[in-house]
This record gives structure tokens, C-alpha cells and sequence, in this order.
């Protein structure tokens, strides 16, 4: 066996290439790619990396299954049925290029705003991410894309305390002697830190889950907080009461390395257990214990870490929910350990070099400001005719990277906008999704095996690199050659329109930034990772990336953006306590959290994970099954004003009364109904970040006529 880092120049077999996983996951593992006459047969984990540790998620172990699919798709068709009806006939490359590129050039001679990026991160590589693509968008005066249909309602909370998406060490958890899993499920969606928080536990660790579900992982640790959705930040703020008033705090951190600590004391005095008890639907007792528990560890001088994930900030006030959980760490002292304080995401951790990759320069040359849309509104934007305030109907959409039709929120209307007969529609993809049958024009791309792409990631701190393994089945392309090519087509000269996939590699991250500063793409490609130069305990010293460089408990920044600057609590658009007439004809509230077997909606067409998975289904307490006289087993279906869909229930205890869960995000085809959990989903967003509020959602539940 042999180690060929590029598989150009292999006189060995079977070669083992060096990878990273692309998906949208925190753990972006190292991939070792075994290569056999050209074929790939087999997928693992790199045991020398220490996240990775020799382990992938049963999804990636299954990769060759994924590449080699028999539904790949592998030559550029054009649409001959109906918009959605999925007919498509085989076309030249050159047809479809010089299709798109006279769409493009006409209606970019009217307007270039009418043409509208559609991605988000099918690819979390900084190559076939965002590079090319950006470049040929900004070179063109495309609208804007705002990007926010996962993390941005956190991200900005977390920032207003902390300045900067940067966060606990993964490498040191198996340390901790407390850690809080808080809005996330690691068995399914964060595996590898998953591994630590057991080692942890067998050296003692005790394990508290806060999550209105009982998910895979919360059923594993010693106990449960099952929450109301959407009211952490009240639980924070209780939390943060029993902190301060039983003086469970390190006074010195506080005093060195935080701002606003009395009027945060003052604050917190309106959040006494009970009221918090009431508002999340769980005891008083629960709110002390937690508390006590967190200040009492580390009063004792012990790691406590709190593992805060996306699910908790997809609903009103996600935002703020997380900027008051970043105050926990701060008020015991919890940062000054390696291991210790509150990972949401490490992303901010990596200099990124984005002026180099996607050239925002370019947009200045159009003398024009450039609007944004927001993709988590994707479903009216489709839909909105031109006008003064929101400038010319979008008619062109090009999506790569994503599949819209199915995960974005409130999605009768996003069907609706992709079925207008007048927008011309342009899908690069692996497979014929629920997006991909709404094109005119769809365009085969490449998987990571098949390029060479650099990675940043959210949940440890290893640059990672991804060598081509095997060359691009049938005649995909990597969606830099694509954008490559439409560039030429388009009549753009500037030199960085040639630039290689290795040559944006090479400059992908900020060597002038220290931490990045022996960045070298060679070197990264033969041995695959490459550690950040980052503390182990990044803010021990304080060192916060906010405008005092303190962790603020009171934030000007909040204030000036319209947010009140202390920690609050800002209820569901939806919910029994917040919407009483609405809960009136829809009582049960519905989140769509991911499933273990699929990433997104990716995954769902691989037949093995999708026969594991099952089909659609619906958690359901007992007793609100049988209110409704719902047996287990019993297809129901599930409505609000938005939409409807079909699921087959499962009655079970792991949804609080008042909850339904359907896991997600199954393609539409796959299901019963042509349907999906985002038909109930609505477009109304966060307090923070314009994202969706995709577990903010209230429906009913009935059994379905004539099932069984
Ligand atoms: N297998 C798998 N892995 C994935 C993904 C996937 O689809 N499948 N998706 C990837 C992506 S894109 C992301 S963004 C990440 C993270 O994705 P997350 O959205 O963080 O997903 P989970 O880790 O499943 O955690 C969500 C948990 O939050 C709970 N939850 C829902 N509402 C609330 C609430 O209001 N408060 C609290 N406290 N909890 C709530 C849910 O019940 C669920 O158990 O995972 C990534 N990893
Ligand atoms: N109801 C509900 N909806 C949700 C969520 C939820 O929890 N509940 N989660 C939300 C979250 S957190 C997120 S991040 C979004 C995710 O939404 P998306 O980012 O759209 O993720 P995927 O559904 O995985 O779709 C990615 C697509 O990109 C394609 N792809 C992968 N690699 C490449 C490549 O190299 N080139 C090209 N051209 N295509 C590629 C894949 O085949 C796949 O079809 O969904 C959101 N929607
Ligand atoms: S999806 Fe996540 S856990 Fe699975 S291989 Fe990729 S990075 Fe690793
Ligand atoms: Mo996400």
C-alpha cells in the first residue's frame, strides 16, 4: 500500500488517497480513499487524525455506494416535460453552455440582478464552495445571496458576547467532569466529539441533555431537561439567576475578563426559578439543580463544557437564546480550561482568504449597489414581481450545492416559485433531486472523490485537504470548471477566471494571519490535516472577540442594532403561551430535527441508509395520540395553514406531550405524499441573523381515513 497524495502520477496499487468528508458536519473527518485500477472500493477514516481517529458515520463509510450510484448523474441534460415533472433529454456540454451563457448575457444586459445564486454548502469545501462561483456572480452584478438557512440566528448571538465564532477545544472534552449537550443530537450529527463525551463519562463525567426530544443522545446521558422549543434563553436567564444569587462564581474572571456584570445581577433578578419553570414547561427544581450542578463543578475546579448546537436557535428568539448561553462559561470561570467554556462552532477560528476566493471587488465595478435576498425567503422572493422597493423579479436562478425544493422552509410557496413557466432555471448537482426536476438546464457535477478541494471547519481546528481519488464519472465536472467555462463563455478575461483548483487552494487561507501562518498547500495535500496555531484554552486569558475584548454580558453593539443589550427572552412566533388563537387550531408544536442515516436531505436516495431510516415518520406522546385516538403505526397527517404531509406515527414518550418530531429532510419523491416536513415550516425568521425559524412551527395531527 502506498500513500499517493495526487493519483496523477500512481505506479502503485491499490494507491490510498488522502480526503476530507465535504458534508455539512462539524466534524469534517479525514478520509483514507482506497483506489484499485481507477476504482474507488473503499472509504475510512484517517486513524491519525485525532478527531477522525480511524472512525467515519456509517453515511460516509458508505461513500463509494453514493459515487458509483446507478442514478449519478452524468451528462448535461435539458428539460422536455414540465417544470417538476423531471423529463430531461441528453445534451452536448457545449449546448448547455452556450445555452445558459445567452440567457445570462441577456437579461445581465437589462438587469444582472435578475440572475440569482441558489447554494449553500452540499460542499463545505472553500474550492468547489464558494471560489469560482462567487467570482463569476460578482463579475456579472448577480443578486446577492444571504446565506443563512443553518447557523445565522447563533452565529450573531454568539458574537454579540463573544466577538467571534470561536469556542472550546474538541480535543480536550474527554476531560471534562460536566458537559451540557444543549440544541444538539452528536450520536447523529456531531459523532466524533460524540466519542470524546463517552471517554469522558467513563472518567466520571456526568451528562445533562437539554432538548424538548429525547434524541439518541439525550437518552444516553444521566439526565434529561425537556424543554419547551424556543425558550433556552429563558432557561439561561434562570440559570444565570440561581449563578449569581447563590454566588457560585469566579469573581476573578468576572472582574478581569467581563463587562456588565451588575446590571446582568440586576437583570436576572426578574428570572427567579419558578418564572422560568413556567415558561419552559419544565419544574423549578430542574432550573436550581442545573445550575448548581454547573457553578458547583467548577467552583470544585472542573472542566465543565457546554456543547450548544444549531437545533436550539431555529426558532424567534435563537438568536438571543445563544447569546445568553454564551455568558454561562464566563460567569464560572469555565474558559479558563482547555476543554472548557461553550462550543457553537469553531468556524471563525480559520483565516479564510475571501477577497482571494470570491473577489467581492468586482461588485464595485457595477456602480450600482447590489441587493441581497435571502434564501431562507426564497419561497415569496420567487414569487415577488419587480418593484421599486424590492428592484426586478428574479429570473434566473442557477443552484449548485443545494436542494431548495426540499429544505427550505414554507415550501408550497418555493414549489410555486420554482414552477414559474417565465424563470429559467440552472441545477449542478450529483443526482436528480427535488430541485434538480424544476430545471431547464441540469449539469452533472463532481463528488469529492473526484476533485481536489481545502477545507475550514466547525467543530475542531484542522486545515483539511482533499485530493482527487479517481477521475470525474461520465462527463461530470467540478463546479470551478463549470463556472470556469460559462466565464469564458461570458466574455471574462480577468486572469483569475484561469485559476486552477490547486492554484485557489494554495491561497485559501490567510498565511499573513498566524494562526495559518505555515499554510502550505503541498505539504497540506500529502499529509492531509494540518492543526490551526490556536491555544487548546482560547480565551483562559480572556481575549474575546467583541469591541471591549471582554465577554459582555451588557452589549452596546445590541443596543445600537435595536436588541436590548442585557440577556432576555424573546418567545416563539408559535407557540400555546405565545400565540393562544393559533395554538387553538393547532396545539402540538412541530420540530424536524436531522435524522442519523441521512445529512441534510443528502443521503436519502442511497438506498441502504434510506432502508434504515425507514419512511417518514412521526413521534408522538402518548397521551396526545390518544386525544386524537392516533394508534402507533397509524399513518396521520400532520397540517397547519401552510401545508400538509403524511408520516406514519410512532407514539412514544421521547416527545413531550405538546411535541410531534418527524426527522428529517427526506427528499419529496420518496415519500408518500410528494411531501416533506417543510411543508408546515414557515418563513417568518429569527430575532438575529434573518434565518429560519424551521423548529418554530405549531400544527395538528389527525389520523388519516382508511389507514391502518
Ligand atoms: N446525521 C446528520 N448529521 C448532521 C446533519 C444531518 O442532517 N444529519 N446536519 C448537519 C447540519 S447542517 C447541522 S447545522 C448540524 C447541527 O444540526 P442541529 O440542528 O444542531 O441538529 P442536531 O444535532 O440533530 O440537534 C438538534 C437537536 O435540537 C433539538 N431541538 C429542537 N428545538 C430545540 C429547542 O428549541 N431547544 C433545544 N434545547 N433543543 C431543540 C432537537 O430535538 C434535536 O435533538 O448537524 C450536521 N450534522
Ligand atoms: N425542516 C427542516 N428543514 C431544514 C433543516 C431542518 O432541520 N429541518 N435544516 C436546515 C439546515 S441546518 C441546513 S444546513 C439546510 C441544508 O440544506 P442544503 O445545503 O441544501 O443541504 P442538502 O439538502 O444536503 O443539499 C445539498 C445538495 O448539494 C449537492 N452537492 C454536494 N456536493 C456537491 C458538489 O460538489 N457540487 C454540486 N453541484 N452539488 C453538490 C448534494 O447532492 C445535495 O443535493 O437545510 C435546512 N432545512
Ligand atoms: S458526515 Fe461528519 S461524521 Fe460523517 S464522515 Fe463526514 S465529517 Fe465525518
Ligand atoms: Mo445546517
Amino acid at each position: 500500500m502506498n500513500f499517493v497524495p495526487n493519483p496523477a502520477s500512481p505506479d502503485s496499487d491499490p494507491l490510498i488517497v488522502r480526503g476530507a468528508c465535504p458534508h455539512d458536519c462539524p466534524d469534517t473527518c479525514a478520509l483514507l480513499v482506497t483506489v484499485k485500477d481507477g476504482v474507488a472500493t473503499e472509504v475510512r477514516g484517517d486513524p491519525a487524525h485525532p478527531t477522525t481517529a480511524g472512525v467515519l458515520c456509517t453515511k460516509v463509510s458508505r461513500y463509494t455506494e453514493r459515487t458509483y450510484h446507478k442514478e449519478r448523474l452524468l451528462h448535461p441534460m435539458k428539460r422536455v416535460g414540465k417544470k417538476g415533472e423531471g423529463k430531461f433529454e441528453r445534451i452536448s456540454w457545449d449546448e448547455a453552455l452556450d445555452t445558459i451563457a445567452a440567457r445570462l448575457k441577456d437579461i445581465a444586459a437589462r438587469n444582472p440582478q435578475a440572475i440569482l445564486p441558489y447554494s449553500y454548502a452540499g460542499t463545505m469545501g472553500l474550492v468547489q464552495g464558494e471560489s469560482m462561483s462567487m467570482r463569476f456572480f460578482n463579475k456579472i452584478g448577480a443578486s446577492l445571496l444571504d446565506r443563512t438557512i443553518c447557523a445565522s440566528a447563533g452565529g450573531v448571538g454568539y458574537k454579540y458576547t463573544i466577538g467571534t465564532r470561536i469556542g472550546a477545544d474538541t480535543e480536550h472534552v474527554q476531560d471534562a467532569k460536566l458537559i451540557i449537550i444543549w440544541g444538539g443530537n452528536p450520536i447523529a450529527s456531531n459523532l466524533h466529539f460524540w466519542t470524546r463525551v463517552q471517554e469522558a463519562k467513563r472518567r466520571g463525567a456526568k451528562l445533562i441533555a437539554i432538548d424538548p426530544y429525547r434524541s439518541l443522545s439525550a437518552d444516553k446521558c444521566h439526565q434529561h431537561i425537556a424543554l419547551l422549543p424556543g425558550t433556552d434563553a429563558a432557561l439561561a436567564l434562570g440559570v444565570m439567576h440561581v449563578l449569581i444569587n447563590e454566588g457560585l462564581l469566579d469573581t476573578d474572571y468576572i472582574a478581569q475578563y467581563t463587562l456588565g456584570f451588575d446590571q446582568l445581577k440586576q437583570r436576572v433578578q426578574e428570572w427567579p426559578p419558578q418564572r422560568v419553570a413556567e415558561v419552559c414547561g419544565i419544574s423549578a427544581d430542574e432550573v436550581i439543580q442545573l445550575a448548581r450542578e454547573y457553578g458547583g463543578a467548577a467552583q470544585r475546579g472542573e472542566i465543565t463544557m457546554i456543547r450548544a448546537n444549531y437545533g436550539l436557535q431555529r426558532v424567534h428568539g435563537g438568536g438571543m437564546a445563544v447569546r445568553n448561553l454564551a455568558c454561562l462559561p464566563a460567569l464560572v470561570g469555565a474558559w479558563r480550561h482547555a476543554g472548557g467554556g461553550l462550543q457553537l462552532s469553531t468556524s471563525d477560528s480559520f483565516p479564510k482568504n475571501s477577497a482571494f476566493l470570491q473577489r467581492p471587488d468586482f461588485l464595485h465595478q457595477h456602480g450600482v449597489a447590489t441587493r441581497t435576498i435571502n434564501m431562507s425567503t426564497i419561497g415569496d422572493d420567487l414569487l415577488r414581481e419587480s418593484s421599486a422597493d424590492f428592484g426586478p423579479r428574479v429570473e434566473v436562478m442557477i443552484v449548485y450545492n443545494s436542494n431548495p425544493v426540499a429544505v427550505a422552509p414554507e415550501s408550497g410557496k418555493v414549489v410555486q416559485g420554482f414552477a414559474r413557466e417565465d424563470l429559467f432555471t440552472v441545477v449542478l448537482e450529483h443526482f436528480q433531486t427535488d430541485t434538480a426536476d424544476y430545471a431547464d438546464i441540469l449539469l452533472p457535477a463532481t463528488t469529492q472523490l473526484e476533485h481536489v478541494d481545502v477545507h475550514a471547519t466547525y467543530g475542531h481546528v484542522y486545515m483539511m485537504a482533499n485530493n482527487a481519488a479517481i477521475a470525474p464519472l461520465g462527463e461530470s465536472k467540478p463546479n470551478t470548471e463549470i463556472f470556469r467555462l460559462l466565464a469564458a463563455r461570458m466574455g471574462f478575461d480577468d486572469d483569475c477566471f484561469k485559476d486552477s483548483d490547486n492554484a485557489i487552494a494554495e491561497q485559501a487561507f490567510d498565511r499573513s494571519n498566524e494562526r495559518a501562518a505555515d499554510y502550505d498547500w503541498t505539504r497540506l495535500k500529502e499529509k492531509g490535516w494540518q492543526r490551526l496555531n490556536m491555544p487548546a484554552a482560547p480565551f483562559a486569558n480572556g481575549g474575546f472577540g467583541t469591541p471591549s475584548g471582554k465577554c459582555e454580558f451588557y452589549s452596546a453593539r445590541m443596543l445600537a442594532d435595536g436588541f436590548d443589550p442585557l440577556p432576555t427572552y424573546i418567545a416563539p412566533h408559535e407557540s400555546v403561551a405565545s400565540n393562544a388563537a393559533l395554538a387553538a387550531k393547532y396545539p402540538l408544536a412541530m420540530i424536524s430535527p436531522p435524522a442519523r442515516n441521512f445529512l441534510n436531505s443528502s443521503f436519502v436516495n442511497v438506498q441502504s441508509l434510506r432502508d434504515t431510516e425507514g419512511e417518514p415518520h412521526l413521534d408522538m406522546h402518548p397521551d396526545d395520540a390518544a386525544a386524537r385516538g392516533i394508534a402507533n403505526g397509524e399513518t396521520v397527517r400532520i397540517f397547519n395553514d401552510r401545508g400538509s404531509m403524511l408520516a406514519k406515527v410512532r407514539v412514544t414518550p421521547k416527545a413531550r406531550p405538546g411535541l410531534v418530531v418527524g426527522l428529517s429532510i427526506w427528499w419529496k419523491k420518496f415519500s408518500a405524499d410528494g411531501k416533506n416536513a417543510n411543508e408546515v415550516t414557515s418563513q417568518r425568521l429569527t430575532d438575529m441573523g434573518n434565518a429560519p425559524t424551521f423548529y418554530d412551527v405549531l400544527v395538528q395531527v389527525e389520523a388519516c381515513a382508511g389507514s391502518a
